[in-house]
């Protein structure tokens, strides 16, 4: 029987010391229920918790650890870049080896700013945007998330085109109505928002291939109408490619599916499990960054070197195999189809999407294309679905609304054991 006894205990302390006892909301596991795990130690593909539970992990830290955990020569990048101080405060080599290696990877980088996290990537990025052009709209998609900066922050209002209300307490109305919604892939509805606020549209961001609501791609043709249009409006084109970036392809989704935005904002996989974020893009838009430039943004911690060496050396692992991301794609379509096909032979309809090495599982038995239909899949199921296959020994994101991500440390033994736990979890949901 498995146990949690050490998770319990430290989770108790936890909610005392931290709101919901964590560091981000969604490792409470208060989608799916119960207390979350907490984790000793992870290697490859596999984390250990604190009762010594082994799981095959399918979050990896929501994307960074695409080579898996603790890979030997990330670790004795940064063991020995430690011993030379952690942060100067100051330019170091490192910056500029990782920003050219960013430009040479990413097809539109022309010039980077490397920051924190994807919401300073996303926040520094649309107040380039409003700076740049000089308007304040912006324009997100329902169910896709960019960070957790204010003007990201809002809900639909009701109806198309109309103007975004907060989405939480603390974004003041004021701002939230300056971001227009729209529902993904749906190029009618972006086309309204465009001709009602057209000449008042900074930039539309977007997920080039949606991470946050399960992993839902673009419909054919829909990236290529959000350039058209931008370009049509003189709006810039924000691809947040904090989760795509290095993940769907070595240059991102604007590699895989070929669309050049304006900008483009990066984070996880470039830190290789450390804190980093960038945004960058054309030269003549990013001269418009403080200090060359008017529009203000700064930090401490910036181009740390410890962080820069474990994203560069990730980046260039990344850079040298050059079969990985087939293998990724195969290693992704062999999980989440799989899961699906177990679970609709137990008579649960179900469908998976995976692009790259990120994958999606809907109870649902057509994969959704927007925010609405991934909510209509069975999450109660799922929840069910869920533990049943953490205590077998694999560790889904824990909620129906994430992408899953393998690793280049992911084998086909870890698929015959996620299809032998699945069929286990489904059996077991279903008699409860
Ligand atoms: P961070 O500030 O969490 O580094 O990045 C924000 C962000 C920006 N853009 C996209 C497309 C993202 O997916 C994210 C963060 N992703 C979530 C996973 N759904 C991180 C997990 C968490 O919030 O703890």
């Amino acid at each position: 029987m498995v146990e949690f006894k050490q998770s319990e205990a430290l989770f108790a302390r936890a909610v005392e010391l931290m709101p919901g006892g964590v560091n981000s909301p969604v490792r409470a596991f208060r989608s799916v229920g119960g207390t979350p795990v907490f984790i000793a130690s992870a290697s490859g593909a596999e984390l250990v918790d604190v009762d010594g539970n082994r799981y095959i992990d399918f979050v990896g830290s929501w994307g960074p650890m695409i080579l898996g955990h603790a890979h030997p020569e990330v670790i004795e990048a940064v063991r020995e870049a430690a011993g030379r101080g952690l942060s100067f405060g100051a330019p170091t080599a490192l910056e500029n080896e990782m920003t050219a290696l960013l430009c040479e990877l990413v097809p539109s980088l022309e010039m980077v700013r490397l920051v924190n996290s994807g919401t300073e990537a996303t926040m520094s990025a649309i107040r380039l945007a409003r700076g740049y052009t000089g308007r304040p709209k912006i324009v997100k998609f329902e169910g896709c998330y960019h960070g957790h900066e204010d003007s990201m922050l809002v809900s639909a209002g009701s109806g198309v085109a109309t103007l975004g209300i907060p989405g939480t307490p603390g974004v003041l109305p004021a701002l939230a109505e300056q971001t227009l919604t729209a529902p993904y892939n749906d190029v009618p509805a972006i086309e309204a928002i465009f001709d009602r606020f057209g000449s008042e549209v900074a930039c539309v961001i977007v997920e080039p291939v949606a991470g946050n609501m399960g992993c839902i791609p673009p419909e054919p043709g829909y990236l290529e109408a959000l350039r058209r249009l931008c370009t049509a409006h003189g709006a810039l084109l924000i691809f947040d490619e904090v989760m795509t970036g290095f993940r769907v392809a070595l240059g991102g989704a604007q590699a895989l599916y070929g669309i050049a935005p304006d900008l483009t904002t990066l984070g996880k996989v470039i830190g290789g499990g450390m804190p980093v974020g960038a945004y960058g893009g054309r030269r003549e838009i990013m001269q418009h960054i403080a200090p060359v430039g008017p529009v203000y943004q700064a930090g401490t911690l910036s181009g740390n070197p410890l962080a820069a060496t474990a994203g560069l050396t990730t980046l260039r692992l990344l850079q040298r195999d050059a079969g990985l991301y087939g293998r990724l794609g195969a290693m992704s379509a062999a999980v989440s189809e799989g899961m699906a096909s177990v679970l609709n032979a137990a008579g649960v309809p179900a469908s998976a999407t995976h692009v790259g090495g990120m994958m999606g599982l809907f109870l649902r038995g057509q994969a959704p294309r927007s925010f609405a239909e991934a909510k209509e899949a069975d999450v109660a199921t799922f929840n069910r679905f869920f533990w049943g296959m953490l205590r077998r020994g694999v560790y889904l994101a824990p909620s129906a609304f994430e992408a899953g991500f393998v690793s280049a440390s992911h084998t086909e033994a870890h698929v015959a054991q996620v299809l032998e736990a699945a069929r286990g979890a489904i059996a077991e949901a279903l008699a409860r």
